[in-house]
């Protein structure tokens, strides 16, 4: 089983496309999980995730608002540091996610590979080179952390999403891609991912 993951709203957003995204891809192959926009349920639920459902791979979704194309995470960084506060509140200053983390992980997703067939789609996009230091790269890191702990050898990555197109309404001037144009990336990502599995 393919597990995608999205996130809830969080600081002044009514929603969150990420969510919107994954919810509309579940099948009998792939299933959604909306996630917490908190630093602290981010650490444990990514680990309750890998031992409860096993996945053979992992693509999570969030929301990055002013970002004007689609971009894909390259890496995972052990820092948690925002003025943002998360959905509990908690605005970390400088901290490590995991006291005895390494310093980044790199995607386990063949990045390049879906990149080459958005573009082949006219789907903007770009490889983001950090997923930085909020609660997506957080939960990136988790992934990533607590998969090499368990011995898990599994394409794990992250996918940044623009705000969509009804979140813009009355914005001037405010970058977007339609959701449709989302959901169709998010397809070719998995796509590309099972072709990387041995029993898609
Ligand atoms: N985006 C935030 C956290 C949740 C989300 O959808 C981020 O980029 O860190």
């Amino acid at each position: 089983m393919l597990i995608l993951t999205g996130f809830e709203p969080f600081a002044h957003f009514k929603e969150n496309p990420s969510w919107e995204v994954v919810n509309a891809l579940q099948s009998d192959y792939v299933m959604a999980i909306k996630m917490p926009v908190s630093y602290e349920k981010v650490k444990k639920l990514t680990k309750e995730v890998l031992e409860k459902y096993q996945p053979e791979a992992i693509i999570s979704f969030g929301l990055a608002d002013g970002r004007a194309q689609i971009s894909i995470e390259m890496l995972a960084v052990n820092m948690m540091d925002s003025t943002t506060p998360d959905n509990d509140g908690f605005k970390p200053k400088r901290l490590k996610i995991f006291e005895d983390g390494k310093a980044t992980y790199i995607t386990t997703l063949p990045i390049f590979e879906i990149l080459d067939e958005w573009h082949k789609n006219y789907i903007p996009s770009y490889i983001s080179y950090h997923a930085g230091t909020y609660v997506c790269n957080a939960l990136f890191y988790s992934f990533l952390y607590h998969a090499e702990k368990m011995g898990l050898d599994i394409p794990i990555g992250f996918i940044h999403l623009p705000s969509s197109e009804k979140m813009v309404i009355g914005k001037k001037n405010r970058p977007y891609v339609e959701i449709k144009t989302m959901e169709k990336a998010a397809k070719i990502a998995i796509e590309i991912t099972s072709r990387h599995l041995s029993s898609p």
